[in-house]
């Protein structure tokens, strides 16, 4: 068996566990702005879900890191403004603001970070969207978060 084989076994070993569980959410964010997906959809039997984001680039924190937010639809540009005013320290977020869902700390390239939050108080007729708060990023680093059945398939070109 070739390393390339054992390689390739690795990583659909990988994949299988991560589809598992659909609470726990795999996301990647690299040195080109972006999400690799622009839609989130976990069941609504999930009591508590895990966001894994990791930064498959290079480039450091101060110069394209990278957050996971979520919040309502409606409450995202406030939080944005919030989180320039924090500035970087701060981790682009306005502090104990409760508009925030759930938030990672900012991550540079080649790291990862991990969020756990509750359902508990997610309605599933609400709109909820995930974003990033470096600044200007959020302008394309951001997608739907829904609980429940997906409407609309979209995804990065
Ligand atoms: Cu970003």
């Amino acid at each position: 068996m070739t390393a390339r084989m054992i390689c390739a076994l690795l990583l659909l070993a990988g994949a299988a566990r991560a589809h598992a569980d659909p609470c726990r959410v795999d996301i990647e964010s690299n040195d080109a702005m972006q999400f690799n997906t622009r839609q989130i959809v976990v069941p609504a039997e999930c009591a508590e879900v895990e966001i894994n984001l990791k930064h498959t680039g290079h480039m450091p924190a101060k110069v394209m890191g990278h957050d996971w937010v979520l919040a309502r639809d409606a409450d995202m540009s406030a939080i944005i403004n919030g989180g320039l005013a924090a500035g970087f320290n701060r981790g682009y977020l306005p502090s104990n603001d409760p508009r925030v869902i759930a938030a990672t700390r900012i991550v540079g390239g080649g790291e990862s970070v991990t969020v756990r939050f509750s359902t508990a108080a997610l309605q599933p007729a609400a709109h909820y969207v995930f974003f990033c708060t470096s600044p200007g990023h959020a302008t394309v680093m951001r997608g739907t978060f829904q609980i429940g059945v997906a409407t609309r398939v979209a995804r990065n070109p």
